[in-house]
Parts: C-alpha cells; structure tokens; sequence
C-alpha cells in the first residue's frame, strides 16, 4: 500500500479527550473517529488491526472445535421476555420500535437467539457436544462510555455458546475456551490472567475473567506472582482430550486471583508478600458456565442416552475484539507511539522513502516495494514529499513492527537502513538484502 494512496488522518495534537494512553494514540493514528458519544468508526488502519486480532480469535475457536455462524444485531424482545431478561436487562438496553410496533432490540449479547437457533433443530444428544461462536457488534448504553474503544457502547464481541448434555461435557466445554482464550492472548502479545470472576446479568455461578495488568484497567486485580511466568499451551494442545485440557486449566487457576468483587482478603493475607501483585486489570474475555438457566426458560431439550428429555447445559464465551485493540495498545507503546506485536501489526514494515522525486531513491524504493509484496509481506510505503521529521514520526507513531528507510545517500551507495520498532536497533545493509532480513 503507498502512503499517497492510503486513508491515514494522523492528529499532530494530543486530542483534548483522550484520557488514557490507548485512546490518544489511536485517535492520533487515525484508527478510529467517534461519530457519537461510545460509538466510533474504524477507520482503515484501525480496520486492517481489528481483522488481524479476529482473525487469531477465528483460528483460535475453530482449532478448539468451535463453529462460526453469523446472527444479526437486531432481535426481538419476544425471546428475551421468554428467559424474562428483556425487562431485567434495565437501561443498558437499546430498545427499538418498527413501523408494525413491534418491539425489538440492539443485541447486548446473544444466550437468547442461540438458544432459539438450538431448540430449532437439536433433538438428541448424540448431536452435542456443540459450540457455535459468531463475531458481530453489540450494544449496550453504557451510563459512562469512556477511554475509546475501551468501553464502548457500540462494540465488537466474539460470543460462543456451548451445549452439552450433563455437567461434565459442560465443564469440558469450559475448559476447551479457557485453553483457546489463553493460546488466543497469548498470540496477541498479552498475558492474560485468568480469575474468579462475579456473572452479572448473565448469570450461572461459574465464571472467568481474562485480565491483562495494566496501570489504566476500571477493575482493581489480585494475583499471585506466579502468573506472570506459566506456560501457554501450543498449538498441538488436544481439544479432544479432556483430562489433559483439565490439567492446564487446574494449572492456570490453583494460584490466587481474583478481580475485586470476588476478593478473598484471607486467602490474599496468607499469601507471602513477595508473591501477591495487587494491580489494575482490563478484562479482555469473560467466559460463564450457567447450566440449564435458558434452556429451561425456553424449552431447549434434547433427548439423553436414557431416553428421556433433558435441558441442554450452556456456557457462553465472550472476547471484546475491539477493546483487545485499546488493550494491547496499553501493554505496547513507548512516547513516539504504538509498538505493534508482529502478529497484529496493521502491515509488517514501513518502507520510508526519504527523498520522492531523486532517482536513486525512487528506483530502489520501487524494487523493495514490489518484491516485498511479491513475496507476501504488507508494506506501507512512505512515497510522499514531506519532512524527514513527519516521515519518522508517523512510521514510529503507527507501530509498525520494522521500518526500512531509503535515502539518497544510502540509495547511490546501494544501501537501505532498517530500524527494529520495539528496540529503535538500526542496521545498514545492501538494498538486495532488504527483503530478506524482513522476512527474517
Ligand atoms: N454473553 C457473555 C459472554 S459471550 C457476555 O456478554 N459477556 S461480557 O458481558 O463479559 O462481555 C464479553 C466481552 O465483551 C468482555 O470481556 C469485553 O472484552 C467485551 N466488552 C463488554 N462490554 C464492553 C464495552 N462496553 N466496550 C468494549 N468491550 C466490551
């Protein structure tokens, strides 16, 4: 992609609303416009970021043996007054009205529809176990939306729901998007801390947090040390097998965690202090286990090994994409900007051209440009005339994870410098190099 060709509205000021470090960069990389109070556009760096992290969340489900659909954003509030939420969801609720009068609403998560898309067509439970996950915006009328993206009022969710036949498949349920939650932070550069975690408005009493530490998180955490240095399984983790899958989660909760609302002051006491981190936290994932709660309000049976009907078990499985984005921008950045994680960065390098218009420049330019997209890297290329200081300083403030700047200097003496984002490490080396040391 050339620069001159892109849509990249950089802000030179720090915009006046931006409280927290994620928000400004954002809106200062032209990621994202707000068009109403928690309700923002991505735009298209921000777009080409918000498809990297779905993506790792889409490989993620489907490897743990999720499936994809895609429900709408509208719904009716005839199945929420079936499970009896459309009146106890209160205000955060967008409801809405058609030209027939009848009542629907903007969806704020989706047990409801999934449960009437089950009961629609699962009969028996030889057709479970079942997980079906999709990725669409949700609303819910924050009383505060603040922080960008953070907390939205219209946001992006990957939501999975999972139905079983008894409680043991359930809790093997659990556990397959407790591992697919930890492999899915872990690839977007975070560490995400599981906790004991309170259910809201969802219900059920069995429920993790995914918190990534961070000075800017809304909810007050409580971990042990040990955390920060466990494991997370590879790619070759069994989703088929149950006991290993109970293993890493047994793992991955017997050191004490919890947010604030579920906090154990004794159990925290008794702790050494040298291994309690009492810090602020950004939940990222939220997972629930809730049993039999809609399937019973809303008749969704299937018939067991005995023969005889059963509710279905449920869990519901939730990442905000969106707020990921915020999130990793909080964990990664340094004062000229955003330092991207390879595996999320909007394009792999930034190809700066110091001097348009010089010969030597422009032809060197032009041959690293089409062979690194020939060779399937993304690459921004800084082809227009403006100052050396600009150029530096969007390519450092957008984050991309390398930069390979060609000046005329360099370009006569067939030579391109590569500056490494995260380090600032510079290295000269011969233009034919180029796209192999950022294939590296
Ligand atoms: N139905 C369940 C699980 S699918 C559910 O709705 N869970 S939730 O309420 O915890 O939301 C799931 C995830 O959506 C959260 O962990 C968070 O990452 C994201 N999220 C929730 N509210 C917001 C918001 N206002 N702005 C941005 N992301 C949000």
């Amino acid at each position: 992609m050339r620069l001159s060709r892109f849509f990249l509205p950089i802000l030179k000021e720090n915009p006046k609303e931006a409280e927290i470090v994620s928000h400004r960069l954002m809106l200062r990389a032209g990621m994202i416009r707000q068009q109403a109070a928690g309700i923002y556009s991505f735009l298209p760096l921000g777009k080409r970021v918000l498809d990297k992290v779905c993506g790792i969340i889409r490989e993620e489900q489907n490897r743990s043996g999720a499936v994809e659909l895609l429900m709408p954003t509208i719904q009716s509030a005839d199945l929420w007054r079936e499970s009896g939420r459309y009146e106890a969801y209160g205000k955060e609720m967008l409801r809405i009205e058609d030209r027939h009068e009848r009542d629907l609403l903007y969806g704020p998560t989706n047990e409801e529809m999934i449960t009437d898309i089950f009961r629609s067509y699962v009969r028996s439970y030889k057709d479970l176990p079942l997980n079906l996950y999709h990725i669409q915006w949700k609303f819910r009328d924050e009383v505060r939306p603040r922080f960008g993206v953070m907390r939205s009022r219209e946001f992006l969710m990957k939501d999975a729901y999972s139905f079983d036949v008894d409680f043991d498949a359930a809790q093997t349920a659990y556990h397959r998007m407790f591992v697919s939650y930890l492999r899915t932070f872990a690839r977007c550069g975070l560490k995400a801390i599981p906790m004991r975690a309170d259910t809201g408005p969802i219900g059920g009493n069995l429920s993790h947090e995914f918190i990534i530490l961070a000075s800017t998180g809304e909810s007050e955490v409580f971990c042990h040390r040990d955390f920060l240095d466990l494991a997370v399984p590879g790619e070759d983790v069994d989703f088929a097998d149950a006991v290993s899958l109970a293993s890493v989660v047994k793992t991955w909760t017997t050191p004490y965690a919890a947010t604030d609302e579920m906090h154990d002051t004794a159990a925290w006491e008794a702790l050494p202090e040298g291994e309690r981190v009492a810090a602020r936290g950004i939940e990222v994932g939220h997972i629930f286990y809730f049993g039999t709660k809609y399937s019973e309000a809303m008749n969704a049976v299937v018939t067991g090994p005995d023969g005889k009907d059963t509710p279905v078990h449920m869990g519901s499985y939730g990442i905000g994409p969106s707020r990921l984005i915020a999130a990793i921008i909080e964990a990664s950045h340094d004062e000229a900007g955003i330092v991207w994680p390879k595996s999320v960065a909007p394009f792999d390098v930034g190809l700066i051209n110091m001097k348009p218009g010089d010969a030597d420049c422009d032809a060197a330019c032009e041959t690293i440009y089409r062979e690194l997209e020939a060779s399937g890297i993304d690459v921004l290329y800084d082809d227009q005339e403006t100052r050396a200081g600009a150029k530096f300083a969007t390519m450092d403030l957008i984050g991309l994870p390398m930069q390979v700047i060609v000046g005329p200097r360099g370009a006569k003496a067939g030579e391109a410098e590569i500056k490494v984002r995260a380090t600032g490490e510079r290295e000269t080396i011969p233009l034919g190099s180029v796209v192999a040391r950022v294939s590296a």
